[in-house]
């Protein structure tokens, strides 16, 4: 048990799938027809454990460092890999709506859910289902514990926070299509940070402190660091959507077409000439693939893969020196062990 490597608990946490999943099928509060069983079995199983994983792992991840030294029950092992399979769920449920209001094709090497013929827009159903399933994870494994209203409010406060920052991210797209150079730093910082930030970082450390019995007022500064982290996350994976490559990050990019206002855009439109910005212009969000083409020769034109590689070392270093001005050591294993995992990622 004190040698359980990497691959155990990924097995162990695989395992708790299942239990939850046939869990939700035999959910006594719905009748389900065969018919419906098999579609709610079909649904997760295609949107919810296919992804690194990384946000549920790391809620027993960072239970295990808050706890250092101390012997974790196989009970808390179960309880961690439950609220970690919760964010999976609510990563599954906005990346279905995600994929459809960005027009995605792909998503984790296999075409979105709604882009399969018997799909289509039920999936906008599926969606909501996903994000109900996560209350009854929780009723049914933390209605007892005393920190259940927490765990509640944590994640209803997130999930807010994402879908207000999708909101943000959707509305901007229309003020770009009219003037282009309004895509400048900040508005793109603040897009980030409600969209991906939160629920990626926060959310899973903030559930392992939750569980173990803090009080998440106590860390606002925990809570800055992680923010920080999503969003140099973020700008990777804005840079993974012109530059990566497809069948690494199981998805085609479509920022470009779909007007985003992404890190590269911003970072292309502080730097170009007068001839960069009008081709910058006449091309950015067009769904012709010459356009896509054109843009993507102005960022090469631009270093913007230098500009990347800057940023990245520059915000990985920012990072450490904010981790290791904090007081508490666990948590500073916890949020270097999180930098860790998407320091210099290709997918
Ligand atoms: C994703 O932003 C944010 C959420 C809340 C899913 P995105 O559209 O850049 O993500 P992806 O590149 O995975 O579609
Ligand atoms: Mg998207
Ligand atoms: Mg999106
Ligand atoms: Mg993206």
């Amino acid at each position: 048990m004190a040698s359980n490597g990497i691959v155990d608990v990924k097995t162990k946490f695989e395992e708790i799938y299942l239990e939850l999943k046939a869990q939700i099928l035999n959910d006594p509060a719905f009748d389900y027809t065969e018919d419906a069983r098999q579609w709610v079995e079909k649904m997760l199983d295609y949107t919810v454990p296919g992804g690194k994983l990384n946000r549920g792992l790391s809620v027993i991840d960072s239970y295990r460092l808050l706890k250092a030294g101390k012997e974790i029950s196989e009970d808390e092992v179960f309880l961690g890999c439950v609220l970690g399979w919760c964010i999976e769920w609510l990563q599954a449920y906005f990346l279905i709506l995600d994929d459809i209001m960005d027009s995605s094709h792909t998503r984790r090497g296999q075409p979105c859910w709604f882009r399969l013929p018997k799909v289509g827009l039920i999936a906008v159903n599926d969606g909501i289902l996903l994000r109900n399933h996560i209350c009854r994870i929780l009723k049914k494994h933390f209605r007892t514990k005393p920190y259940y209203v927490d765990l509640l409010d944590l994640f209803n406060e997130v999930e807010f926070q994402t879908a207000s920052g999708q909101l943000l991210d959707l509305i901007t797209t229309h003020e770009g299509a009219t003037d282009l150079s309004k895509y400048k730093m900040p508005t793109y910082v603040r897009i980030v940070q409600y969209k991906t930030a939160y629920y990626s970082f926060y959310l899973p450390v903030a559930c392992a402190l939750v569980m173990a019995g803090e009080n998440l007022d106590n860390h606002v500064d925990v809570k800055n660091i992680l923010v920080e982290m999503g969003t140099y996350f973020q700008v990777q994976d804005d840079y993974l959507d012109c530059f990566g490559d497809p069948e690494v990050i199981g998805k085609i990019g479509t920022d470009i077409e779909d007007f985003k206002c992404s890190w590269l855009v911003v970072q292309a439109l502080e730097r170009a000439n007068e001839s960069q910005l009008q081709r910058l212009y006449a091309n950015y969000g067009k769904k012709d693939p010459s356009c896509v083409a054109e843009v993507k020769a102005v960022y090469r034109d631009l270093g913007l893969q230098d500009v990347f590689l800057e940023y990245e070392r520059t915000s990985h270093k920012e990072l450490i020196s904010s981790i290791e001005a904090q007081e508490n050591e666990s948590l500073q294993l916890v949020l270097k062990s999180f930098l860790g995992k998407i320091y210099k990622r290709q997918k």
